[in-house]
């Protein structure tokens, strides 16, 4: 199984992570840490040196305290020199922009990202699928409900006794209008949106049912990478520290059948997912060739 993205073919054969990059003032759990372009870069390539297989580069906030929406000027400011840069700097990496708006989405490809990242599944702005579709780029459908401003919230987190069936049933509609917009079917990926429009209750259930996800025949994402689900478990109030949390839920996901894994802490992720893929993954029995051949750098035992 492999992911069809602009430029590339993203193999599924081993779990894939993707770096965060929040080129933001206010993201919940790093805003402000990374906000000028040079910072960005070089946090990106710090990522790519720990083992990220690929960055996720974001110019606009979905945090759960409701976040600001950013005009299309702002955005295309913040994110664009970051794309550009990382294009030069780590041609082998490919880049997918988190981002809603069809505008954005045009400019970051011509600029070089190969992935477009849509949190609102092509809610918000349709266009981002017939871009991609012509851009032959590879498009994340990711479930939430409401707005920029509220989607991280509980504002639209009601669901009947089937929560996992509501958010299948959505995504499905979503793909959907991806596939009517020419977007190849290999090209699409699909994530639960833990945490968007879900108390933790929610994002357990999806998590626990990921089967039911896996099963729309598409590649599976999930971003739990310090979500508010973990700092409820673990007792852990700041999202910086909930990295232990997060590594074991992403190692679950992986067990339930995600294959991408969209986080803040790359060594970590990649390390505990590529030693449970080695035990849970369809080579189980043999040692891979090349234990870091996402790029981590070789270190004393
Ligand atoms: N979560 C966030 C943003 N983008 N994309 C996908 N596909 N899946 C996710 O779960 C997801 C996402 C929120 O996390 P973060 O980027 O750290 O924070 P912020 O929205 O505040 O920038």
């Amino acid at each position: 199984m492999s992911w069809r993205v602009r430029g590339a073919v993203v193999p599924l054969s081993r779990p894939v992570v993707l770096g965060i990059v929040n080129v933001t003032p206010d993201s919940f759990s790093d805003g402000g840490s990374f906000f000028s372009a040079e910072d960005a870069v070089a946090h990106a390539m710090r990522l790519v040196a720990e083992g990220a297989d690929m960055l996720d580069v974001g110019g606009e906030s979905t945090r759960p305290q409701g976040a600001t929406p950013v005009g299309v000027e702002e955005e295309l400011r913040r994110v664009l020199p970051v794309v550009g840069a990382l294009r030069t700097a780590c041609p082998g990496i490919p880049i997918s922009v988190d981002t809603v708006k069809s505008a954005v989405a045009a400019a970051a490809l011509e600029a070089g990202a190969s992935v477009i990242n849509d949190v609102s599944g092509l809610r918000i702005d349709p266009a981002i699928a017939r871009v991609c579709a012509e851009a032959g780029a590879g498009l994340v459908v990711m479930h939430s409900r409401g707005g920029v401003g509220d989607m991280s919230t509980y504002q639209h987190a009601t669901y009947g006794p089937d929560v996992v069936g509501e958010v299948v049933a959505e995504l499905s509609g979503r793909v959907d209008v991806a596939l009517g917009a020419g977007v190849h079917p290999d090209a699409i990926a699909v994530d639960p949106g833990i945490g968007f429009s879900k108390r933790s209750i929610h994002s357990l259930a999806v998590l626990s049912a990921l089967a039911r996800v896996v099963a729309l025949g598409y590649p599976v994402m999930v971003g739990v990478s310090r979500k508010r689900f973990i700092g409820e478990i673990t007792g852990v109030k700041k999202p910086a520290g909930r990295t232990y949390g997060s590594i074991g839920a992403a190692v679950a996901a992986l067990a339930r059948g995600a294959r991408l894994f969209r986080v803040h802490d790359v060594r970590g992720a990649r390390e505990a997912l590529d030693a449970a893929w080695a035990i849970l993954g369809p080579d189980a029995a043999g040692m891979p060739a090349e234990p870091s051949a996402g790029g981590a750098p070789a270190r004393p035992d």
